[in-house]
């Protein structure tokens, strides 16, 4: 963790840091936990009722993400403990990185700079890695929150695509205009777009919101980018798809599993693979981190958290 973050936590709160940045077991995370009113967590710790029942001091849980899969928030609620995520911060940054993913992949840059490097470029040819368009394509885009509509302007705006959009519930039409976006319903999208990106939370209802089935939609020039969270894409079924050149390429910053990636992935040419770091500028980093402790802060001095997840907890415990 930055070490201005962990003085500015020091100058209210004891602090047990993990500098070290030592794996801890579920055992282990408890047993620090003991005595502790706050948990400052950077996305991986499983906060579940279990862990909530053996740590009963814990009063908040903060995590420097937006996407909070890793806390049961039923769980936290029914133990009175606050949940808190670090939203907006991200945004364009994040959204920033989708686009650099969808045209690593279309523009197939990672994969030629291989072939380069492996000192195999020994002629120009007219079709040397040719690619598929981004400008003036489609693009697809499914969950429409905050960086969804960040990669829409992009590709509205910025290279005059075609945008169409699905997402739980349809947006306000002011919203649709302000990122020039159409709804459609999931199957148009997968049919139409030459391009389709998933920014969507993770959840048991979202798991392999991407499967074998949706993957047969597509068009077999099209690409798949995820920069949601692994397991919406079933990385099997991709893989397999990909190998067959059924779909053209995927662009992939999260994995079923991760660290972990599916050996069938690695393997394959059609894919950039990259290690979850769609957020991964200093500033927007720092300023993640600052959210989460301006949470913790917040919440345990001030009662007041900035961006609470669960607020019915916000009574006396
Ligand atoms: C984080 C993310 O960097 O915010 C999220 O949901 O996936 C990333 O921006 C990662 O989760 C570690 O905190």
């Amino acid at each position: 963790m930055f070490p201005e973050v962990i003085e500015r936590l020091k100058q209210h709160f004891c602090v047990l840091s993990n500098q070290a940045d030592e794996t801890w077991s579920s055992e282990r995370l408890v047993e620090n936990l003991q005595g502790k009113s706050g948990l400052f967590s950077t996305g991986g710790e499983r906060v579940d009722a279990s862990l909530l029942a053996a740590c009963p001091d814990l009063k908040i849980c903060s995590t420097m993400a937006v996407g909070y899969n890793n806390f049961d928030i039923d769980a936290m609620t029914a133990a009175g403990v606050l949940a808190t995520n670090a939203p907006d911060v991200l945004t364009e940054t994040t959204a920033d990185f989708g686009f650099a993913l969808l045209m690593a992949t279309a523009r197939r840059v990672t994969e030629s700079e291989h072939f380069l490097r492996a000192g195999m470029w020994t002629r120009w040819s007219y079709d040397l890695f040719v690619g598929s368009d981004i400008h003036g394509s489609t693009l697809g885009i499914i969950g429409m929150g905050r960086i969804g509509q960040g990669i829409a302007r992009r590709g509205a705006f910025g290279f005059g695509m075609r945008v169409l959009y699905h997402n739980r519930s349809r947006l306000d039409a002011a919203t649709e205009a302000s990122c020039k976006a159409t709804y459609v319903s999931k199957q148009e999208l997968l049919g139409a777009a030459d391009h389709v990106v998933l920014v969507i939370p993770y959840s048991d209802a979202s798991r392999h919101t991407i499967g074998a089935a949706e993957l047969a939609l597509m068009k077999p020039t099209a690409t798949l980018i995820n920069i949601a969270r692994g397991g919406i894409v079933d990385d099997t079924a991709l893989a397999l798809a990909l190998s067959e050149r059924r779909i053209a390429a995927a662009g992939l910053d999260v994995f079923e599993g991760e660290p972990q990636v599916l050996p069938g992935l690695l393997k394959l040419s059609n894919v950039v693979l990259t290690p979850h770091i769609a957020s991964a500028t200093i500033p927007t980093r720092l300023a993640m981190a600052n959210l989460a402790a301006d949470n913790l802060i917040g919440f345990l001095v001030k009662g007041k958290p900035l961006t609470a997840l669960n607020p019915s907890v916000l009574g006396p415990r």
